[in-house]
């Protein structure tokens, strides 16, 4: 079967396809001539991932995936969340958004955070959508190079090493985006 991943981010394609087997073929938006950057207009990481999905569902007519994630951290009620992209303005901009977080955090103690993915399915059939989470804490310095966006400050739960520290395995055996890809995984091996 043939589904489409709306997005154009090599990393995800690669994360997904060892995930699921064989007998899907899942492809980026690019492999159907679609190069558009759908806007994100939703105020939920639920919606945006909907929006994404169904747009280019609507275009395709073929099982489509789609996923938006983002950083939760609990004394800034949730923020950055849904916005983690854009935390200081400009989209991607990792470094600033890492100082702003920062110094939002200055002089706070409780500093539980959680990276959240959510990922919808959508077919001609089905709509379906499901989240996976990682429980850890933000630091009060940046420490590593791996990874990218928040994973400097991030330390997961169990773990004293940042998800900067980690190696790409070790990262996606625990991460938010790894845990909601299963469970698609698991989902789609079923209806085989
Ligand atoms: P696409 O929508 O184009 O796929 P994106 O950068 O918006 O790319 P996400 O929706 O997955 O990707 O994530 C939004 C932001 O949340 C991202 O820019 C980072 O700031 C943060 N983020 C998400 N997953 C992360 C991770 O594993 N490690 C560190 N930061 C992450």
């Amino acid at each position: 079967m043939d589904i489409c991943f709306a997005t154009n981010n090599k990393n995800k394609i690669e994360e997904i396809g060892a995930l699921i087997h064989q007998g899907f073929s899942i492809r980026p938006m690019s492999f159907y001539n679609l190069h558009e950057d759908i806007p994100e207009t939703g105020t939920t990481m639920e919606e945006n991932s909907r929006i994404k999905a169904v747009t280019v569902h609507n275009k395709l007519r073929i099982p489509v995936i789609a996923d938006d994630s983002g950083l939760e951290v609990e004394a800034l009620y949730g923020a950055p969340g849904v916005y983690s992209a854009r935390f200081a303005g400009e989209h991607g901009n990792h470094t600033a958004n890492n100082q702003l977080l920062l110094q939002k955090l200055e002089g706070i103690e409780h500093r539980n955070a959680r990276f959240r993915t959510v990922i919808t399915y959508i077919s001609d059939n089905t709509e379906i959508q499901f989240e996976g989470i990682v429980e850890g804490e933000i630091i009060s310095k940046e420490r590593g190079s791996k990874g990218f966006g928040y994973d400097p400050l991030f330390v997961p739960k169990g773990f004293d090493r940042t998800f900067a520290e980690m190696s790409l395995e070790e990262k996606n055996g625990l991460s938010h985006r790894s845990r909601a890809f299963e469970k698609l995984a698991h989902y789609l091996n079923e209806q085989k």
